[in-house]
């Protein structure tokens, strides 16, 4: 059977209000497949999860669910899981997990923008995102991915596929002994977590530009999508992978590498963005280790690309061969700049925070 022929016959098992007419690929991400049904009266979206990546769908729809309806509770634009015609929140078909949501109308996502407005309203919805997810009990929710932002571990992961390859040294020596050097920066929000400098939070941990939704005529914010891996965690994690993503000059798989600086414009516009709705829901601590987060989740990145490219490219979608190493090197690249810029981007912060405790 033909791939289209048989989403059209996994989507009529969902409660859908009438018949598809269209299907069209999606392949904005990394890890899921995701196919956009149009309908007559409403669109959707149908996934098939990665079971590679996602080891417990059953887990992890549990958590998708109570996080959507809680959001929806507090803002009725958030995306809502279509149920199977027998009431689940996925459909299992032959070992492969399928999950629907609602389409938003008029909406639109980027992978980079050079709009400042944009960008605003990615800091704004981000922070609202942590804002609605306060009063949310960590507990309720299960880890869908162990040590998702464990760099300690992560780091420890690399070394381990690094001394069990032979070949293939060379090209990956510059990246990993780079990483190696900056040991101390990437362990620090961990380490302040379990020291209880920074709380723990419910946050969405996977905030790259292309996981947030804007109106297409407005470039309002909407909300975020991609909810696998809200989990407890920092929310510093979030704000680092946003401006990581949205702020860079140059898209994470550029390997025009001398090209990678972070852009000072889109970082304040980001920035004022997201502490207009958090700055008050943040200590002292984490507002100091905001600019760290950008180089600690930029180094986790490229830690990931290169275990990955070490362990044959199986978890991330790859174009060509070289793909996670290039992702690699960009991010190292992107650290080095952040690091750099570190003392201004500290200043920057500053100002901003005065800047909006004058203006309330
Ligand atoms: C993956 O699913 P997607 O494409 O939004 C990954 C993120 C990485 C990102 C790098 C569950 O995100 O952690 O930062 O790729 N998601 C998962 O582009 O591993
Ligand atoms: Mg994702």
């Amino acid at each position: 059977m033909n791939e289209l022929k048989k989403i059209n016959n996994i989507i009529k098992r969902f409660k859908i209000s009438s018949k598809p007419l269209e299907i069209i690929n999606n392949n904005i991400g990394l890890i899921n497949k995701s196919y956009i049904i149009k309908c007559q009266n409403e669109d959707y979206v149908l996934q098939k999860i990665n079971t590679y990546v996602f080891k417990k769908p059953k887990n992890l729809m549990f958590n998708i669910t109570l996080i959507s309806k809680h959001l929806i509770n507090k803002d009725k634009r958030n995306v809502k899981v279509i149920e199977t015609k027998e009431d689940e929140d996925y459909l299992e078909i032959n070992g492969e997990y399928y999950r629907c949501y609602s389409y938003i109308e008029d909406s639109c996502s980027y992978n980079t923008t050079d709009n400042l407005n944009i960008l605003y309203e990615f800091g704004k919805t981000l922070g609202l995102f942590q804002y609605y997810l306060k009063d949310f009990d960590t507990n309720l929710l299960y880890e869908t991915i162990n040590n998702f932002h464990n760099t300690p571990f992560r780091l420890e992961q690399l070394v381990k596929m690094y001394k069990n390859t032979d070949d293939c040294k060379k090209e990956v020596d510059e990246i990993y002994y780079y990483i190696i050097r900056n040991r101390d920066i990437i362990v620090k929000i961990v380490d302040a977590l379990n020291s209880g400098e920074i709380p723990f939070a419910v946050v969405h941990n996977d905030t790259k530009l292309n996981n947030c939704l804007f109106n297409k005529k407005t470039n309002k914010g909407i909300c975020l999508i991609d909810l696998d891996t809200v989990m407890k965690g920092s929310r510093l994690f979030d704000c680092g992978d946003a401006l990581r993503s949205c702020a860079s000059t140059v898209p994470e798989d550029d390997s025009h590498y001398d090209n990678v600086d972070l852009d000072i414009n889109k970082f304040i516009y980001f920035m004022l963005g997201f502490l207009n709705i958090m700055k008050e829901n943040l200590n002292e601590k984490e507002i100091s280790l905001l600019s760290d987060s950008i180089i600690i989740i930029a180094l986790e990145c490229s830690i990931r690309f290169l275990t990955d490219y070490l362990d044959n490219n199986k978890y991330f979608h790859i174009d060509y061969p070289e793909h996670n190493l290039v992702r690699a090197m960009n991010q190292i690249c992107l650290a080095n700049k952040v690091l750099d810029r570190k003392e201004s981007l500290d200043k920057i912060i500053k100002s901003i925070i005065k800047h909006l405790e004058n203006i309330v």
